[in-house]
């Protein structure tokens, strides 16, 4: 008897004083646009070059701990098909950050996330917003005028949407990780000292000057 209520009280003792919050947060953009393959890389560190279509929604979680809180991110990807559009509830209903993507190298994937977004804004118009172009290792290899042209749209993009900008490659593994804390960051109001990252031909990371006017409605209530 007394040696199961040491038992007891010692379970007690370890049971860690921690508090835990879910964030879900959803991907979505055009049909390979890297969407899978940012969430893969972001929760178990590998890159595939090989396609695997999504079908309908995917979705992984990852821990972070932030001083005494973990933060649970429940990740969640949406096959960018066409037939799959039926499904963006699941993806955006519960998201407080949505992440819009699109491939640097196909300009048209970036005049699709105005229907992404106006789909998804119109589910959840609360959700963070995030303009996210991929595939960072390619177009840096494309003509220095495109680059320009389309880094210029993106920022104009991000304006429109009130969104933080961010260039990335999954491949070379820059700025992975940076979306989902500019993420976190807009979501719970945090301050964030990454540096900026606003020379046309970079990996652009612009999130100061974006996706607060959101916050501080959110702040008033
Ligand atoms: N070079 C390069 N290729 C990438 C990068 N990210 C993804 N890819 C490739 O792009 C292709 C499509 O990637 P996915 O992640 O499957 O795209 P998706 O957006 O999930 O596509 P759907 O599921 O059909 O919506 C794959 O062959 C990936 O290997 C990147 O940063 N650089
Ligand atoms: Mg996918």
């Amino acid at each position: 008897m007394e040696g199961s209520q040491e038992t007891q009280g010692q379970q007690t003792m370890n049971v860690k004083v921690k508090n835990q919050v879910e964030v879900q947060i959803g991907l979505v953009g055009d049909a390979q646009v890297g969407k899978t393959s940012l969430m893969v890389k972001y929760v178990q560190n590998v890159f595939d070059e090989e396609y695997t279509q999504t079908l309908g929604v995917n979705f992984l979680k990852r821990k972070v701990s932030i001083r005494s809180t973990d933060i649970v991110f429940s990740i969640m990807d949406l096959g960018g098909q066409r037939e799959f559009i039926n499904m963006l509830p699941i993806a955006s209903l519960g998201s407080s950050a949505m992440v819009f993507l699109f491939d640097l190298t196909r300009p048209d994937t970036l005049t699709s996330v105005k229907e992404w977004y106006r789909q998804a804004h119109g589910l959840n118009e609360t959700a963070v917003p995030l303009l996210v172009g991929t595939k960072y290792d390619l177009f840096v290899d494309l003509d220095p005028a495109y680059q320009e042209q389309l880094s210029r749209t993106s920022m104009e993009y991000a304006q429109v949407m009130d969104a933080p900008l961010v260039f990335c490659s999954t491949a070379k593994s820059i700025n992975v990780q940076k979306i989902f804390k500019i993420a976190l960051a807009k979501i719970f109001h945090l301050t964030l000292t990454l540096p900026e990252i606003n020379e046309i031909g970079d990996p652009l990371l612009i999130y100061s000057t974006l996706g607060n006017k959101r916050s501080r409605r959110a702040a008033r209530g």
